[in-house]
């Protein structure tokens, strides 16, 4: 499938709003590819397919994780988590992608990992700061990601997750994990 198949797909599977956060990260991942020396077609299939599996039906992606053998610890997370791996594997079923790069990409948007790769830290941060995301901190990291991609990633997942507590959720090991990995990079 070639970006403007991908697109008209994904227009047609996630309300205005969210294809209009997609059309944010999709720009941000191709300059943030361009910047660090990415894949730009990987970054832009992964940024274009990220979200693909925002408003798929809960009981089906239930079913996927299960049958699809994803992490069974999913289930006992939020589902917000769910769209991500389902994700990839839509990515492989309705987009025909079969690219590892982009559908990790996909699969560990949300969470982060230990060990991620280029194409991967940059769907996350291209994520994170957007154009259309407005939160307190996204200036901070928006800049440190013209400088420092690893500092912007260090930076947006460590906000993430003083966010997940404030909001007293769980946190995934993924999140959790990719965190740690992050700090000891830095050591
Ligand atoms: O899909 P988006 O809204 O563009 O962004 P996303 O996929 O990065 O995050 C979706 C949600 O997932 C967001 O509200 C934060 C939440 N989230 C991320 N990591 C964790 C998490 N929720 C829990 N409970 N635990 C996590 O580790
Ligand atoms: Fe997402
Ligand atoms: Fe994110
Ligand atoms: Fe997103």
């Amino acid at each position: 499938m070639n970006r403007y198949e991908a697109l008209t797909l994904v227009e047609g599977l996630l309300p205005e709003k969210r294809y209009k956060h997609t059309l944010g990260v999709v720009e941000t991942a191709v300059a943030l590819a361009k910047r660090y020396g990415a894949n730009e077609e990987y970054a832009e299939m992964a940024a274009i397919l990220h979200d693909m599996a925002k408003y798929h039906n809960r009981d089906e992606m239930k079913q996927l994780i299960q049958s699809e053998g994803m992490d069974p610890r999913l289930l006992l997370f939020h589902h917000e988590l769910w769209h991500a791996p389902v994700g990839a594997h839509l990515a492989t079923v309705l987009a025909g992608i079969h690219e590892r790069e982009i559908l990790d990409a996909i699969r560990y948007h949300t969470t982060g990992r230990a060990n991620m790769t280029l194409v991967e830290k940059i769907i996350y941060v291209a994520d994170y700061i957007e154009p259309g995301r407005k939160f307190s901190g996204v200036e901070r990291v928006r800049e440190l990601a013209h400088e420092d991609l690893e500092k912007a990633l260090c930076r947006a997942v460590a906000q993430s997750i003083v966010f997940l507590i404030e909001k007293k959720q769980r946190i995934f090991p993924d999140t959790l994990e990719c965190y740690n990995d992050l700090m000891l990079q830095k050591e």
